[in-house]
């Protein structure tokens, strides 16, 4: 009997992967190192370590390293007390015992305070791996970076790396409502249990933290911009200090969304005007009710005066007044604002995507010094595609700081596989001419243009209760993304994924370079089955789930996808040159110049900038309407392709992680098709010309696809 039991379990032990990664671990799996070659050369030049200090965030250090080593050489490396040949030696320079007497001074020079140094050296004529820096932070980063190249099994023989980050505050934008609804969430409700905080301490805050620092995020906005001013009561500030405790040896510090009528809301005051006596005087109450609780608090992020959030308009006044009332009052403490340019008003009868930079552009310089304007990467809403924001090179004296979005609102919410690196890197590419050729969007936001001493980057979470956190697999490389960009804009979308796919999927060398191609060339062909050539913001009403090109007269012109698109029986596309809009002339005259010429500007932006006929000739030759045609088909082709390439991974990965993706594509491939369908037809409403024979023609009626509903989707 106990024969045939021991057969049935080994049969499920064989059969049966019972180590299915439901992607909880994210990036920091530390499972042992396959490759028993480069296994046996790490566990031969690391036999113990050392990290010196006892600082909270010194203790987490110690604990992922231990953590790390153990796991990734499947042994336990001793801690030990003294130097020995082949260890590891972590701890901040100046306070370091074993260091004293090594000269890094030319490495140090070149790192900031949160930056690192990995150098093989030799100490006592014994062969060791230094991990230092100038402060615990740095150290705990050098942890996690020196981790992630054994994950990636690289070479560490000989290591030398000096590394800082480029931007000072690297921070993720949490729209979680205090009822844990995530505004554009697809990946379940807030991880933030505000009803159990603050005596309930959910594991997982520490696991967020863990990841965050891994990738050098800094800073977490965990409140939505669509703000709500109950957090700002002292019952629920204390929630928000039980939270900065768990972030703060991670070297995170916590930000909260500031409503700019609190004062009324929850301050029984009779106005918010930012220039009102009593007013000020509550926020600086607040401001210091806040320090008292979190003593690194970050400060504020407001969404004012957009999209019907209150704010100092609503008093006569500007948002300088706004910005600076709030920067005077966290000043003391080293607080900073983090003002939104996301501003637009259907009552102004202006293209939208030139308001913010009329706006604000005109308040360059008057901010206060601890005042950042957060900038989204493009003129309009986070679109597949957008030509860089207009305000970036054009406020030099105000320090702007980049806003991204990590979920993937308009890029197939929860069920795409898109990678968004190439989308962040387009745009901090983007040359803005501001000061002559090379003065890219990346130079702007890191502040090393203008010489400002403060920047920032934030990216608006795509994180949930969901199991592995992002709901798609493939959202986790989009978060880690954003914090490898931010910690240093010049790596390549390339080596992000790879370090990304090796830690989180396989080190084979095959499978790594399958899926990167996959991922490399997602971005591209969700582009081309939403909205090829510069076509924008032709998703459904409210959710943006889906396609729906044909959404016109309601409450706001902006908000309806004719505005955009203009397609008429002349053409498709928005004038934005001088003979439409002119939202050209908002850039320096050397991109305006390629913007505004039909031949120059390039065809991924061609129906952002110019109204142009349905038999205008393309580069390939084609017409535009045959080009449309091919790119919408070209998406879906692309995702067919993809779809081939996962199959080929059957068995060769874990189980769990290639189920889950499979499924996902199959629903990205549905609504590729849906997406390429529904606007090949409505398009061909205007411009009455036959689909290219060739292409295969779409099953179903416009009709049909008008008149899809979808009360529930996720994300509102
Ligand atoms: C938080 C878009 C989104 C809104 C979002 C807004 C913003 O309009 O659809 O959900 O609100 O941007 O960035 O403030």
């Amino acid at each position: 009997m106990k024969k045939v039991y021991l057969f049935f379990f080994l049969t499920l032990f064989i059969n049966t992967n019972i180590f299915s990664d439901d992607g909880y671990r994210l990036w920091l799996k530390y499972d042992k190192i396959k490759d028993k070659k480069i296994l046996d050369s790490y566990t031969s030049q690391i036999k113990g370590w050392i990290v010196e200090g006892n600082s909270p965030t010194i203790l987490v250090a110690k604990e992922e390293l231990q953590k790390g080593l153990n796991g990734l050489l499947g042994k336990k490396i001793k801690e030990l007390s003294q130097i020995k040949n082949n260890i590891i030696i972590a701890g901040v320079y100046s306070q370091s015992h074993y260091l004293k007497n090594i000269n890094l001074s030319e490495s140090l020079v070149e790192i900031s305070n949160e930056g690192f140094v990995i150098k093989s050296i030799k100490i006592d004529s014994k062969n060791v791996i230094i991990i230092t820096g100038k402060s615990d932070t740095g150290i705990l980063y050098g942890i996690f970076h020196f981790l992630r190249l054994l994950q990636t099994n690289s070479n560490i023989k000989n290591i030398n790396i000096v590394s800082s980050p480029k931007i000072k505050l690297r921070l993720l934008n949490h729209w979680d409502n205090l009822n844990r609804t995530v505004e554009r969430g697809y990946a379940g409700f807030s991880i933030w249990d505000w009803h159990k905080l603050p005596d309930y301490i959910s594991p997982q805050y520490k696991d967020y933290a863990r990841a965050n620092a891994s990738i050098g995020i800094n800073g977490t906005v965990l409140t939505n911009v669509n703000a709500n001013a109950w957090v700002l009561t002292h019952q629920y500030l204390i929630k928000v200090a039980a939270l900065a405790n768990v972030f703060r040896p991670y070297g995170i510090k916590v930000y909260l969304t500031a409503r700019f009528s609190a004062p009324i809301e929850i301050g029984n005051l009779k106005t918010a005007d930012p220039l009102n006596e009593e007013v000020k005087q509550w926020w600086k109450n607040k401001v210091d009710e806040i320090y008292k609780l979190i003593p690194d608090f970050g400060g504020f992020l407001v969404k004012a005066n957009s999209e019907g959030q209150p704010g100092p308009q609503n008093y006569g006044r500007t948002h300088v007044d706004g910005a600076n009332m709030l920067a005077e009052a966290l000043e003391p403490y080293g607080g900073v604002v983090m003002w939104r340019a996301f501003v637009y008003d259907s009552n102004i009868k202006e293209d939208r995507a030139k308001q913010s930079y009329n706006e604000f552009k005109p308040l360059d310089g008057k901010f206060r010094k601890n005042v950042l304007i957060q900038v989204k990467n493009g003129p309009i809403d986070f679109q597949p595609r957008e030509p860089f924001h207009p305000l970036f090179g054009a406020m030099p004296d105000t320090p702007l700081m980049m806003e991204f979005q990590i979920t993937q609102e308009y890029l197939g919410q929860g069920t795409h596989l898109v990678y968004l690196a190439p989308l962040f890197k387009e745009c901090l590419d983007s040359d803005t001419y501001s000061k002559g050729p090379g003065s890219t969007v990346a130079k702007i936001i890191d502040g090393s243009l203008e010489n400002h001493s403060i920047s920032g980057i934030a990216g608006v979470s795509n994180i949930g209760t969901d199991r592995n956190w992002t709901g798609h697999l493939f959202g986790q490389a989009n978060w880690y993304a954003f914090g490898r960009l931010a910690w240093d804009h010049n790596l390549s979308s390339d080596e992000i994924a790879e370090e990304w796919i090796r830690m989180t999927i396989s080190n084979d060398n095959e499978i790594v370079s399958k899926i990167k191609s996959i991922m490399l060339k997602s971005r591209e062909d969700c582009v081309n089955y939403m909205t090829p050539l510069g076509l924008h913001h032709i998703m459904g009403w409210n959710h943006h789930y889906g396609p729906a090109p044909w959404i016109k007269d309601k409450h706001r012109d902006d908000w309806t996808s004719v505005y955009y698109h203009r397609a008429d029986t002349n053409g498709i596309g928005f004038d934005r040159t001088a003979t439409g809009s002119n939202a050209v002339s908002q850039y320096f005259p050397e991109v305006a110049e390629i913007f505004s010429s039909v031949e120059k500007c390039p065809e991924e932006y061609l129906l952002w900038f110019h109204h142009l006929p349905w038999d205008y000739k393309m580069k390939s030759g084609k017409t535009l309407w045959e080009e449309i045609c091919y790119h919408y088909y070209n998406g879906v082709e692309g995702v067919k392709e993809t779809i081939k390439i996962w199959d080929s991974l059957k068995n060769k990965i874990d189980n769990e992680q290639y189920n889950h993706v499979k499924m996902l594509l199959n629903i990205q491939l549905k609504e590729a098709i849906w997406w390429r369908d529904a606007c090949v037809l409505y398009f061909q409403t205007f411009s009455k010309r036959p689909i290219p024979d060739e292409l295969e023609k779409p099953e179903k009626s416009l009709d049909y696809y008008m008149n899809l509903n979808f009360p529930y989707a996720p994300g509102i």
